[in-house]
Parts: structure tokens; C-alpha cells; sequence
């Protein structure tokens, strides 16, 4: 079922018309409410729609500058106009704080209706909330959405795992949304209870809010016995809602007609072309409250303007294939945590539950950890065995990033595990720093 067909399968040039138009009155909106707005778009004119020699010339947006006029400084909405606040939150200087209005709420509800039915969700059918509820806009996002299309709603939000399973069973909900890492560590709580997860009434999963690679979406379908399809999206720009999956699983459809999705070399700016990775730079079209124009969300991905085979035209964005800013530097290598858990997730015996430690050695050199957990059978065996296979586990991740690390196996459930978005990354360097100073 497609929600919002005329839009989704719009051809190229209405859709680009329909983009320009939507740009250029978000210019003019801008400039006339927000003074921050006015001053960056003073110098630039002749702004005829989202073709390249015109886009090129705006300015972005940054992470830095929401924080910077923190609380209000980028609204650009009467505050007595803003029905709803979230907050995210940052682990240095000020949160990043987000507003809606009564029509971008109407927004934010129509994308949501629209991922659930990219994921292949019908009016009426149960779907169990397991993101948070709260500042967190995963929860309310989903809940806008489902009561948009007219699903029938369990808001369990996040936690009280045992409950979660206990609904699903009394209740048969068809869809379950929440984090991956929070669908596998449903998986470990079920299978200690004794339950066969395999027979779980949820036939669709709708995962993101955190990065996921495809070796944990065969692990979630298998375990669950769904299908898994991927979420993206982020407060600033409305929360979840901004692209979904569908069961094509060839990308992620982004609802352009709202937010213009443009993919570009995070160092020089320029626009990167399909199929090759950048950072995804978001304008939202729309919306009245926290418009934002080219936002640098520091996520990388690629993007294909090809239609679909599920009939939609929308370009779609890969998974999130990292962060310019998540990216770690072990010994000037760059690193990513997917690359990593795609080696352990191509090593028969590893779990999906790792993490890195980052550190910084008495001598200046950078040190990385890689603590993943493996089958319990490891632990019954002979320690040359755990050795050996040890042994194999580093080879494989060393020759893949090229820098030396070291692997710590642990027991299974040894790693802390999270309701929400999971940490996979510990860097202690920036601690050492400080103390330095
Ligand atoms: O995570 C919104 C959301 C809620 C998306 C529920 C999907 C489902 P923030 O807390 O502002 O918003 O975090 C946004 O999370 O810039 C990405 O780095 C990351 N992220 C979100 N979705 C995905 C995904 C919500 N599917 C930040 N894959 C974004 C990888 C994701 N990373």
C-alpha cells in the first residue's frame, strides 16, 4: 500500500518544481522571521529552485549553530506557537533543543504514516512501541504516525522487557518498532523465559535511531522470525520519519518532497554523485517551527535517484554508513565501528555484542580494544582453543582496517546491553587529554 501515492509517485520534474517552489518560499520565510536567517541569506539572490548552481549557493546549517543560539536562536515560530518540545541530549555544552508547531506536527505525523507504510504496514493493524517515550522523539514520532493511518497502538516505549514480551503474546501485535540492539536484547530476556521466539506474532520489525549493519538484520529476522526494515532520521530535522526502508531492501526512501536530501563531500562541500558516499546534508521544506536550511547531519551515506521496484520515485539513501564525526583515528587510521562489526559478524562463533575501547598509551600511541562476545562453548573449551581462536579474531579485524588492535573475548551477556541506542564506542583519549591539560 502506498500513503500519499500522487507524492511518492511523482515524477521527476512536478517533483522538482514542487521542491523549487516549496525552497523558495522557505527562503522568504526565513528571511522575514528568523534574524540569524536574515543576515546569512542577505548576500544571496536569485535563488530559482533546487538545481545545483542554485543550492550550491546557500549556506548550511550546523550542529555548532543550534547549539550556539540555544534555546530559541533558530526558531523561527512565535514561541507561543511551539506545542511541542524535544531535547537531545549532548554530551558536552548545550542539548539541542527542537519545537514544533501545530503544522509541522501535521508533518511529522504524515511522514511517520508514510514510513509505516513504506515497511508495509495497513490501517488497523497492532503495532507495539518499544522506542522511548519522552524527549527521545522515537516513541511519539511512531505513535503520531500509526494514529495518522489508523493503526491500533501499544505504547509500551522502552523497558520493562518481560512486559514487552508478555503484551506481544497476549496482544499478537504485527509490527514491532524499536532499536535493533533493543530487539536482540528482547531475544536474550525471551529465550531465558523459555519462549520460542521464532513463533512471536511480529511479522514486521521497523529498526533504526542507531547505525545497524545487514549481518545484525539477518541475525533480528532470524531470531524473530520478521522482517527487518531500517528507520532513519533525527530530531533536528523531525525526529524518525525523514527515510524508511522498504521490503525491497535496496535503501532508504526519503520523503523529498519534505526534506531535501543532498549528499556531499563533507570537506570541500561539493556534491557528491549517486552511488558514492558523503555526508547527508538535509533542508527541511515545510516546516514553520526549527526550519533548517541544508543541515549537515554528519551521517554518511550514498543516495540513488532510480525508482524503486516498489513503484516509488523518491531517491533513496544507503544505511548510514558511518559519522564524519563517530569515525574514530587509531594512529591516523580512520575507522569505522560498522567495518568492525562486519569482520566479527563474518566469524562463525562471534555475537552481535561488542564494543571498542579507545586509549591513549603512557607513550603517546593510540591504542584499540575490541571487546566481543562469543558462543559459550569457547569458555567450556580448552584455553589453546580460546587462544587460536582469538588469534583469528584479531587477524581478521587488523587486516581489514590495516591498524593493529587488540581482541578481548568475552563471555555471552557479559556486555552491558541497552534499551535504547547501544554505546559501541569508548573513547578514553579525550579523558587522558584533559587530565594533561
Ligand atoms: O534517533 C530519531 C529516530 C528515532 C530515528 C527512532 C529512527 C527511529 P536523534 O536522537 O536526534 O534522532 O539521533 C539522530 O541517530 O543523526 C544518526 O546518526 C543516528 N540514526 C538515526 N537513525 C539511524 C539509522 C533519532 N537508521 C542520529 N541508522 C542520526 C543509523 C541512525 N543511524
Amino acid at each position: 500500500m502506498i500513503w500519499k501515492s500522487d507524492i511518492e509517485q511523482m515524477e521527476k520534474e512536478p517533483l522538482q518544481e514542487l521542491q523549487s517552489e516549496r525552497l523558495r518560499s522557505l527562503l522568504k520565510y526565513l528571511s522575514e522571521s528568523n534574524a540569524i536567517y536574515r543576515e546569512r541569506l542577505a548576500e544571496v539572490s536569485d535563488i530559482s529552485g533546487v538545481d545545483i548552481q542554485s543550492i550550491d549557493r546557500l549556506p548550511f546549517t550546523t550542529k555548532e549553530d543550534m547549539r550556539d543560539t540555544y534555546p530559541f536562536g533558530l526558531f523561527s515560530s512565535p514561541e507561543k506557537d511551539i506545542l511541542e518540545l524535544h531535547v537531545s541530549s549532548g554530551t558536552t555544552g548545550n542539548p539541542t533543543l527542537v519545537g514544533y508547531t501545530k503544522e509541522d506536527l501535521d508533518i511529522w505525523a504524515d511522514a511517520m504514516a508514510r514510513s509505516l507504510a513504506v515497511a508495509g504496514a495497513k490501517p488497523a493493524d497492532i503495532i507495539q512501541i518499544a522506542y522511548g517515550y519522552g524527549l527521545f522523539t522515537g516513541g511519539l514520532g511512531f505513535h503520531y504516525g500509526a494514529l495518522e493511518m489508523g493503526l491500533r497502538i501499544i505504547p509500551t516505549s522502552s523497558g520493562q522487557t518481560r512486559r514487552q514480551l508478555k503484551i506481544m503474546q497476549d496482544f499478537q501485535p504485527r509490527i514491532l518498532a524499536c532499536t535493533p540492539s533493543y530487539a536482540l536484547y528482547m531475544a536474550d530476556e525471551a529465550r531465558d523465559l523459555g519462549l520460542n521466539t521464532r513463533e512471536s506474532s511480529w511479522e514486521i520489525g521497523i529498526f533504526g535511531a542507531e547505525p545497524w549493519s545487514d549481518s545484525i538484520r539477518k541475525e533480528i529476522e532470524e531470531v524473530w522470525n520478521i522482517t527487518a526494515l531500517d528507520v532513519y532520521g533525527l530530531s533536528e530535522i523531525i525526529g524518525p520519519g525523514v527515510a524508511q526502508e522498504c521490503p525491497e531492501k535496496n535503501g532508504l526512501h526519503v520523503y523529498s518532497d519534505l526534506f531535501y536530501p543532498e549528499v556531499i563531500d563533507p570537506d570541500s562541500g561539493e556534491q557528491m554523485p549517486d552511488g558514492k558516499p558523503g555526508e547527508l546534508v538535509l533542508t527541511t521544506l515545510t516546516k514553520r517551527g526549527i526550519p533548517l536550511l541544508r543541515y549537515r547531519t554528519r551521517d554518511i551515506v550514498t543516495i540513488n535517484h532510480s525508482r524503486c521496484g516498489c513503484g516509488r520515485t523518491s531517491p533513496r539513501i544507503s544505511k548510514v554508513l558511518g559519522r564524519t564525526d563517530d569515525m574514530i583515528v587509531v594512529r591516523g587510521i580512520n575507522v569505522f565501528p560498522s567495518q568492525i562489526e562486519h569482520v566479527l559478524m563474518e566469524i562463525e562463533g562471534t555475537q552481535p555484542h561488542y564494543q571498542l575501547v579507545v586509549d591513549r598509551q603512557k607513550n603517546n600511541m593510540d591504542s584499540l580494544e575490541v571487546l566481543v562476545e562469543v558462543e559459550e562453548r569457547f569458555f567450556s573449551d580448552e584455553i589453546k582453543q580460546l587462544r587460536a581462536f582469538q588469534e583469528t579474531v584479531r587477524e581478521a579485524i587488523q587486516s581489514t582496517l590495516g591498524v593493529g588492535v587488540k581482541v578481548r573475548l568475552m563471555e555471552p551477556r557479559s556486555l552491558e546491553r541497552s534499551q535504547g541506542k547501544s554505546k559501541r564506542v569508548v573513547d578514553k583519549r579525550q579523558f587522558n587529554q584533559k587530565e594533561d591539560q
